[in-house]
């Protein structure tokens, strides 16, 4: 593994796994059971850089590469899925199309502000009409004096309460299906706004809000559940000229590019997740006496042990290794697609055998297994599920046979 790893990479690993261990793993179940996103967590990922870790310093960021990007995600998933989704949704979804497809006068505006955590971003493309058939996008955006009057509701937004700034798909011409969906930069008060004031982040009061923006509904999730997500609702919502996000009709091309790397970040997530379950299977089989003997000597749980230890090797090769053919420049769509696919998959087999190997109590909230399993599993449906990555890996297979 070594091979994808510099100096830097192995610091900010161990920085981000200090980090959780210290930080998060003591809150995770309580905040897990609340349902409560963790404000005060967000404010200290924040104060480590965590929320800008792979743009430019002139930018705000941590100057640092998309590996660098990915072992955080990673780390904080061994620990919490919530906490890396929070991280996750923030700098791809919600930050990483205003740095790839911005105006300078849009990157040097926003980035900023989302790189320092000082608010937080999201990504609105989901609808209830359009999840997996992305392309049948139905909030218009209508042409006004000065902008464009955008109606409709993202539904299964990451952020939509927490957060401010969303980049968001509309419909600027019927007429062209996909290539007439535009980009735009939509900004909303948090829903939290007492807490986000205290706390100095979640909020700024220097954002321009667009009248007609808010959060809905709060989803009961299975899982992730210290992550929030609601719908977010556009009423005759006025976005200036300037927060039109790329080339009008090149919104479902650009957010198709923003979900490329989007995977390999769940992937990284799925990967942590897996880890995570795994190393407290480790853990318990080699303490739990059953018959007189530590059950890591039975080999029922041995081989679910290697099992796990050799899919999670495996699937650490495919994501690092898409993480750096990004970082390279080089085409990576089909093994960002191939690392999802894998390490989601993965991921809900790992924790089923981590509940396995605990027995009854790893079916009870006294042991992390159980909310890892539940956490695992929106891992093969989010940013595409796993029938979406296998027609993607199809497109690109045969492509190559035919050349
Ligand atoms: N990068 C760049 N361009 C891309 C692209 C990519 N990854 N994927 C598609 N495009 C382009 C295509 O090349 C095509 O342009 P041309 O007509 O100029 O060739 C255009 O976008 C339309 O693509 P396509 O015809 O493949 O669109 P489909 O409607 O068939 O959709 C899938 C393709 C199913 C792959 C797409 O809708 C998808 O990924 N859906 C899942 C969405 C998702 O992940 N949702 C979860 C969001 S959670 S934030």
């Amino acid at each position: 593994m070594e091979h994808y790893f510099n100096e830097n990479h192995l610091m900010i690993r161990d920085m981000v796994r200090d980090f959780a261990q210290n930080e998060i793993a003591p809150v995770a179940g309580e905040l897990d059971q609340e349902s409560k996103f963790p404000w005060e967590n967000v404010r200290k990922m924040g104060e480590l850089g965590l929320f800008g870790i792979p743009w430019a310093e002139e930018l705000g960021g941590a100057g640092m590469d998309g590996i660098s990007y990915m072992i955080a995600i990673h780390e904080l998933a061994k620990v919490d899925a919530s906490h890396a989704i929070t991280i996750s949704a923030h700098t791809t979804l919600g930050t990483s199309p205003i740095v790839a497809f911005g105006t300078a006068e849009q990157k040097e505006r926003f980035v900023p502000t989302l790189a320092a955590g000082q608010v937080l971003g999201g990504f609105g493309l989901t609808e209830p009409g359009a999840g997996s058939d992305a392309g049948g996008t139905q909030t218009m955006a209508v042409r006004t004096d000065g902008g464009w009057i955008l109606n409709g509701t993202k539904i299964f937004i990451t952020h939509a309460g927490v957060g401010e700034l969303f980049v968001v798909t509309a419909v600027t011409d019927r007429e062209m299906g996909p290539k007439g969906i535009t980009s735009f930069i939509i900004a909303k008060p948090t829903t939290d706004l007492e807490i986000a004031r205290e706390l100095g982040i979640g909020h700024s009061e220097d954002l321009p809000f667009s009248d007609g923006v808010r959060a809905g509904k709060k989803e009961d999730k299975m899982g992730w559940r210290a992550s929030d997500t609601r719908e977010l609702v556009m009423e005759d919502a006025f976005v200036p000229d300037d927060q039109v996000l790329g080339e009008p009709g090149r919104g479902f091309i650009n957010f198709m590019q923003t979900l490329d790397s989007g995977r390999i970040g769940i992937a990284a997530l799925s990967l942590g997740i897996a880890e995570g379950a795994f190393e407290q299977a480790m853990g318990y089989a080699n303490e739990r006496r059953q018959f007189g003997q530590r059950i890591n000597e039975f080999q029922g749980i041995q081989f679910m042990l290697s099992d796990m230890a050799t899919e999670i090797e495996a699937a650490r090769h495919l994501v690092y290794h898409a993480a750096w053919l990004k970082e390279q420049g080089r085409p990576y769509s089909k093994e960002a697609a191939m690392a999802k696919l894998f390490a989601s998959e993965l991921a809900m087999r790992a924790t089923t055998k981590a509940v396995q190997v605990h027995g009854g109590y790893g079916y009870t909230k006294e042991y992390p297994v159980e909310r890892m399993m539940r956490d695992a599993k929106i891992c093969e449906i989010g940013e595409g599920t796993s029938e979406i990555q296998r027609i993607v890996i199809a497109r690109h297979i045969i492509r190559e046979l035919n050349g």
